[in-house]
This record gives C-alpha cells, structure tokens and sequence, in this order.
C-alpha cells in the first residue's frame, strides 16, 4: 500500500488541526518549565522572503522540540508595522499606510501559515494599532517621569530625501540608510532616550551573555566605546573672544611631552565667538557641517583645518605654546569637543601634521636604539617607552600615564576620568507613520505629558502624502489641544518615535499583554527573558543595544525584574543566490533564465556572483509558489540541511528537489514497518546515538548536524533486514523528524495509529546502555599498508581479529592465494599481514 506523501492535502489538514486544538497556545499558569523561543519580528513589507523562512524555521524546529521535551513553550509571532515603507507606497501608490500596512500583514500572515510554525497566533501584535502604540506612550510617560526621557538642541544629521532625522546609527558611509540620500547637519530640538546613564551597566552586562556571539558582543562594546583618559585645562596665552582656555580630553596623557598643535570642533564655543569676527572660519565651519555627525564618516573624510592665530600654552612648561586650530575631524559630542594633536603617535594626527607643515616628535619607541628613529607616514600606536619626555622617560606607556594624571591632579589642571562614545538615544521622527509622541508643548508650561486617562494619541486618519514633510505637523486640527496643565491653547507633539522603540519591548508584550497595562509584571516575568532570540547579525548593534536599553530602564524604574531581555542569541546566516544579467546589463530573476539563456529573448545570460536575496538584483526565490509545489516539510527541511546555520545557505533548485526526495522517502519507510521480529544491535544502537545527537544538535542550533544524523539512520533502516528493531526504529524516527517535517510526520503518526498528535509527542527517551561504544575499527595491513578496514566487537581475541582479517575481499585478493609470513595482531587496531 505504498503511496506518496502529498503536502499540499496533509499541509492543509493538519495546520487546522493545530489551530482548532489550540496546540501552540503557551499557557500562562503551566506547571511546565516555561520556555520562550523568539525569532525577530517581521516588517510587513508585502510578502515572505526566504530569509524570514530560514529564520522562523530554526526558530520553530527549537520550539516544537522544546515542547517535546517537557516545556511550555511560548513562540509567537508580530509585526515591526510602523516604518517609512508605509509612508512610500502611501506617496506612490495613493492608498494609505494603515490599509497598505494591514493588507501585508494578512497577505504574509498567510503565507507563514502555510510554513506550519507552532506559533501562538493569539499573541499576535502589530505595533501600528494602539492597542500597541498606545501602551507604548504609557512607558515612554514612565521613563519621562523618571527623568531618563530629555529634550535637547542638538546637531541632527538630517536626511533631506525623507526629511527626517537620523540616528548616527542609521547613516551609513554618509547616507541615509534607508533613502541612501547624503546626509546633512542641522541643529533641532529632539526628544532624547538617557541611554548614557546606562553604558557602564550595558558594557558590564554583556560579560553576562555568555550564549550570545563574541562577534556581536564585541561590536556592542566598540558602539559603548569607553575609554580612560584624562581632562585637562590648556590656558590661551593670549585671552580671546572672552575666553582664556578650554579643556581637552585625551586618552594618552602620556604623549604630552609630543604634542605639536591643539585643535577645536568648528562648533566648540570658542570657534563660534571666532567665526562670529572672521569670516574665513565662518566659511570653513559652514563647509565642514555639510557632512552628517556620524563618527565614521568624519573619521573618513579628509583632514582640514584653519588656524587660529591663538597659541595655547603647554600645561607641562609654561615657556613652551602650541597653534590652535579649528579642525573638522574634532566631534564636539565626543570628550570636550577639543583635543591635542601629537602626531608621532596618532594617524589622524599625523595626516593633519603633514597637511599643515607641523612637528612630528617621536615620544614613544619600541626599543631604546628607535628612540629617534623617525616617523613617516605611519604613526606608531604600538607599546614601547618614553622618550623625548623629560621626566617621564624611560616609563611604559601606562606607567607614563599615570604619572601625567598624577602631577595633574596634584597641580589641579586636570584630572584622570572615562568618557563614552555611547550618545543619548535621539527618538525624534518627523514622520507620520510612528508612535505620537504623548507630550503637548504649552507657551507657558512648557513640554507637558498627555494625562495618562487621554491616551492611547491615536493617529489621525484623514492625512495627505502628496508634499514632503510630516502629514501630523500639516494636518489642519490634530496637533491644536488644549494644554493638559493650564488649559491654554497648546501644541501636540507631531514628531513620532523612531520604529526602534518599537521593538525594544514587544518581545514583553507578546509574554503579557493586558488591555490596561503595557504588561503585567508577575506574569511577563514568568517568561522573560526570551531564551533563544534569532534573528539578522545586521542588528547586531542597534535593535539589540536598544531592547538591553529598554528592558534595563524598565527594571531601574521597577517595572519588571529582568535586565537582560535575551538570554541566548542566535544570528542566523543569509540565504544567497547567484545573480544573473541580459547583455545590456539588467538584471534578470532566475526564472526569466533557463540553461544559460534569457527564456524571452534567446540571448545569452551573464551569470555574476551568489549573493544575498535581494530585490534590487532581483535574485530572489518567492517561497510562496515554492511551498505550493514542495509542500513546507520539503522547504523547512532544505532551509535547515545544507549549510551550518550562522552561515550562508545557496538557494538552489538541486536542494529544494533532493530536499522533497528524501521527504518521500521518509514516507515510504513509514511503510516498511511489519510484524518481523528479533533483533539488531546495530540498529537499536543507531536509533539511540541519533536520538541523542539530534537532540544535541537542536538544542545547540547545529540543525544542519541534526539532519546529517536522520539521513545517516534513514539510510541504516533501509538497508536493514527486517526485524522488530527495524519497526521500531522507524516508529521512532517519525518522532525525532517531527520538529522539522512536522506535517509528514503527523501524517505517519496517524498511519502508524499512534493517538494524538505527534506535535504533543515526547521526545523519544535514550537508552544510555545502547550509546556506549562496543565496537572498535581494526586497521588491515598488507605489507604495513593500509587495505582494509573492518568493525569487530572490542576487545576480540587475537585469533579472531586473525580469522577475520583474512576474510576480507581485499586482502584475499592481495595474497593472491598464499598465506602470509607472518601476522602482527594489535588488539582493538591493527592487523597487518606480511606476505
Ligand atoms: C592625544 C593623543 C595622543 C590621542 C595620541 C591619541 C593618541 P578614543 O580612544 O576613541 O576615546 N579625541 C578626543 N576628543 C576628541 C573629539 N572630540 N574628536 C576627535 N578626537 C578626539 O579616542 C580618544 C582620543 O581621540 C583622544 O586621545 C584624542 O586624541 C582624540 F598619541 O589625545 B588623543
Ligand atoms: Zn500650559
């Protein structure tokens, strides 16, 4: 009665199975050891692409196993739904970006069906509803009235294409990262998330995320970025502009004694009172703010700077003063927005020596005969002593600086301190489609909280997009309130919170989600923090800096008793593609190509580099009509076998098909079960190693390892005669294929008249006696060469392995008749044979 699997009926009838049992539903009160399995939600850009697939397939094989082996296990799904995507297809395509926002989620709501993930839809979330938004502006109240929300002027890098601000974050090499646009300096007053008050506590924390990627842990200090220096007070020896000095931060106090020029950002007080009086440095300010504030692109762009004409005076000699510039690598957010340059000793410093014709004096050598070897193009950063140094001399580097800081604070011009790159969070969008921001700005109050009774501020409907700029600010009756406090009329706040906000909490909110409540403490907390998170290492930085921040700021304020949101991190490598080109350069999708040529046209296909799925080289795959025809178990199964998991997975069509081949062949061993009866050793122990080892490989994500093991045991049990081991071996492993091939193997289950679901099936228990390893792989020689192998129960006697040896189809060969010399027998491994 063997037949063929058929996905596209067992897909649909056993996902409304799932769905009419409720069996993914996470419960609250489970006496169960709870377990949250949480991969990073989606943007409703319109459909699935594999790289979702792939994620929420690693996410699912996790959750369905831990659900076998004993854990209530919450996995749910929601949508990252504010965005200007919406606010795009709103301009382009005139529908709004509530109707376009929703239709996509119903349109990949769907499609994720298909897919099977036990996912509790009764925790679904979208974070445009303010039902969501709303509980939002409820913690963003909380934090303003702790004191951790602010608002300041501050210089904004300003993408003129979306006409929004940026954070530093989001511009990339100099871009908007989503408009791609140059970005610009402006100064605005913004609302300001106090995230610096909480470096040291992030920086610290993450010494506690031992299941999370070194790499990302590593980027995440790079972005807190604290050093250890000192401030200290350079005096002008002239006073100007009504100023007699100003204080610099360095990190290498010791190099003092090679200082050959001090330097001021062009938005340094005492630039300003300047430029106000020259107009070269109003000009070359004016020319510096045309790049955005972002660290790496000022880092990038070419040194320039304009002298002052004022000499500061060197704090270690008083008869000794250097030139003051104004120079455009010198960030006034960073320190104290002024520097000393020593050039011998730091690239930036050096290219700006080189450009202005000023000293270069090595301080520090590696070794006492380079003590004046001179610099070139390179500075040395290295370690070493100090030299040229006067009193420090001959000192190490740290040793040097602690005895500047010392002197420093015994004379008390400066002082040994730590400053952080970390900036305050700016959470200003001038965006319509976002989280109003529930403050009302009154003439006489100033900025106002809306009472906590007047919230959820909804989003006006009735909004145009046909202008640039922000729909809220233009609307002609939303923003004009009465002020909360003393009744005048008063202003709403029409900029809309940064999406990233967003996602810092929903992850809270899917394991509570009351009406009246962002959350309820006692029962988010039976949940949180999230196990396992999954998702792209392109947040490595910024989505996930900011949930640690949220979830941190909530537990300062007493709001949950969590600080660390994710215990175990996972990212995930990319699904990639080759890319293909039509002799006039356009990219073409690969189903417009087949064997080499353009399906249209005829003409011959340029075939470039495998690259991420992207629409932009349209080398995308759509999983939609793809799980059509394969079924999901096919498309889950190919998601998770060929490549390890953190790296990336070449979409192709050989894998997809070889995927579906062995789905059916797991179907057509679920046939081969019968009434034989005695036993095999071999296979109990094979079915035992693999139920353990998959086990292994699923907890530590290794799916790809997991799969390799089902093969191997599949391909044991068909070459198996039959046997009572044999038919339980292939019960078993309906089991442990479950999480991955959950339709399949639910449709075995029920042939196999199993009761229930295998979805609430436990894991297979291990026999610990059948994984101890009691045969050895003995080595056959001829010669002293190696010719054959062959397994044989350990510890065999002499003669045996002897007997044996002289069995094999090789060695026999090899003798061509005659019997050996001689015979060497090493117990549990070798068996050479000298002829
Ligand atoms: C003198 C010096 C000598 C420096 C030397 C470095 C090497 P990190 O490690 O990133 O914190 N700096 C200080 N404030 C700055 C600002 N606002 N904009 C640009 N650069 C600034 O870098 C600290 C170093 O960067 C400081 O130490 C300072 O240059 C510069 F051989 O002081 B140093
Ligand atoms: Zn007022």
């Amino acid at each position: 009665m063997s037949t063929r699997f058929n996905p596209l009926a067992a897909d649909a009838r056993w996902q409304k199975n799932w769905e009419e049992q409720g069996t993914f539903h996470a419960d609250d009160s489970s006496p169960k050891p709870k377990s949250y399995v949480l991969e990073m939600f989606p943007y409703p850009s319109g459909r699935i692409h594999m790289g979702h697939v792939r994620n929420y397939t690693m996410g699912d094989v996790l959750a369905r196993f831990r659900r076998m082996t004993g854990h209530e296990v919450l996995h749910p799904m929601g949508w990252d739904a504010f965005g200007m995507p919406a606010e795009n297809a709103a301009m382009e395509k005139k529908v709004h970006p509530g109707e376009w926002t929703r239709a996509n989620i119903a349109a990949m709501r769907a499609q994720l069906k298909k897919l099977g993930f036990a996912l509790d839809w009764s925790r679904e979330l979208a974070t445009c509803e303010p039902d969501y938004y709303g509980q939002e502006q409820a913690l963003f109240l909380d934090l303003y009235e702790h004191g951790l929300v602010t608002r300041k002027e501050s210089a904004v890098n300003w993408d003129p294409v979306d006409m929004t601000v940026l954070a530093n974050e989001q511009v990339i090499d100099g871009r908007g990262w989503r408009s791609g646009a140059l970005v610009e300096r402006r100064k605005l007053s913004q609302w300001f998330l106090k995230i610096t008050d909480f470096a040291e506590e992030l920086l610290d924390g993450l010494g506690t995320l031992d299941q999370w990627p070194d790499k990302v842990k590593l980027m995440q200090e790079n972005w807190i970025g604290k050093s250890q220096g000192m401030r200290f007070r350079f005096s002008l020896a002239e006073p100007a502009a009504g100023f007699d000095g100003f204080e610099v931060f360095t990190t290498r106090p010791d190099t003092l004694f090679g200082a050959s020029f001090a330097a001021i950002s062009v938005d340094h007080p005492i630039a300003l009172a300047l430029a106000e009086r020259s107009n070269a440095l109003a000009a070359f300010a004016a020319d510096c703010r045309k790049t955005g504030t972002a660290a790496s692109e000022i880092e990038t762009a070419e040194k320039m700077g304009l002298d002052t004409g004022l000499r500061v005076v060197h704090p270690l000699d008083p008869s000794w003063t250097l030139p003051l510039f104004v120079a455009n690598f010198v960030l006034m957010d960073y320190g104290t927005g002024a520097i000393f340059g020593c050039p011998a000793h730091d690239q930036r410093d050096l290219d700006f020596a080189r450009k202005y014709a000023l000293p270069v004096e090595r301080v520090v050598a590696p070794s006492p005969e380079e003590a004046n070897t001179p610099i070139h193009d390179e500075a040395y950063v290295g370690p070493g002593r100090l030299v040229n140094s006067r009193f420090l001399d001959g000192m190490s580097v740290e040793e040097g600086k602690a005895a500047v800081i010392g002197r420093a604070e015994a004379e008390g011009w400066g002082q040994g301190t730590t400053v952080w790159r970390l900036r305050d969070w700016g959470v200003s969008r001038q965006r319509y489609w976002g989280t109003p921001i529930p403050i009302v700005h009154c003439e006489t109050c100033g900025p106002v909280a809306v009472p906590r009774e007047q919230l959820p501020v909804v989003l006006p409907e009735d909004v145009s997009f046909d202008i640039p700029g922000n729909p809220l600010d233009r609307h002609p009756t939303w923003k004009h309130v009465p002020c909360p406090s003393c009744g005048a009329d008063a202003r709403r706040e029409t900029d809309t919170l940064d999406t990233f906000v967003d996602s810092s909490w929903y992850f809270i909110r899917f394991a509570s989600a009351p009406a009246d409540k962002p959350f309820d403490r006692a029962i988010a907390e039976q949940w949180m923090p999230v196990g396992q998170y999954i998702g792209g290492v392109e947040h490595a930085i910024l989505h996930l800096l900011y949930a640690r921040f949220w979830t941190r700021a909530l537990a300062r304020i007493g709001k949950i008793g969590v600080t660390e949101p994710f215990t175990g991190l996972f990212t995930q490598g990319m699904v990639t593609h080759e890319t293909y080109q039509d002799p006039a350069g356009s990219w073409l999708a690969p189903d417009e190509v087949s064997g080499g040529i353009v399906i249209a046209t005829g003409e011959p296909v340029t075939v470039g580099r495998v690259e991420k799925m992207s629409k932009s080289k349209k080398n995308t795959v759509d999983p939609g009509p793809i799980v059509e025809q394969y079924g999901a178990d096919a498309v889950r199964w190919f998601m998770l076998s060929d490549s390890p998991p953190e790296r990336d997975l070449p979409w192709s069509e050989a894998g997809i098909e070889g995927a579906w081949r062995f789905v059916q062949r797991l179907w057509r061993l679920t046939d081969a079960i019968d009434t034989a009866t005695g036993e095999d050793r071999d296979i109990d122990r094979r079915l035992h190693r693999t139920i353990a080892g998959v086990a292994a490989d699923i907890e530590a994500l290794s799916f790809n390892k997991a799969v390799a093991k089902i093969y191997e045991l599949a391909n044991a049990i068909e070459k198996a005669p039959p046997s009572a081991s044999r038919s339980t071996a292939i019960r078993t492993l309906v089991r442990i294929v479950a999480p991955m091939v959950p339709h399949l193997a639910e449709e075995a289950w029920e042939k196999l008249g199993e009761t229930g679901l295998v979805a609430n099936a436990a894991w297979p228990e291990v026999d610990p006696a059948l994984l101890i390893d009691d045969e050895v792989t003995i080595a056959i020689q001829v010669n002293g060469k190696l010719r054959d192998t062959l397994t044989a129960p350990k510890g065999a006697p002499k003669d045996q392995l002897e007997a044996l040896a002289l069995g094999s189809d090789k060695v026999i060969r090899l003798l061509e008749g005659k019997t050996p010399r001689k015979v060497i027998v090493v117990p549990d491994r070798l068996v050479n044979l000298v002829a």
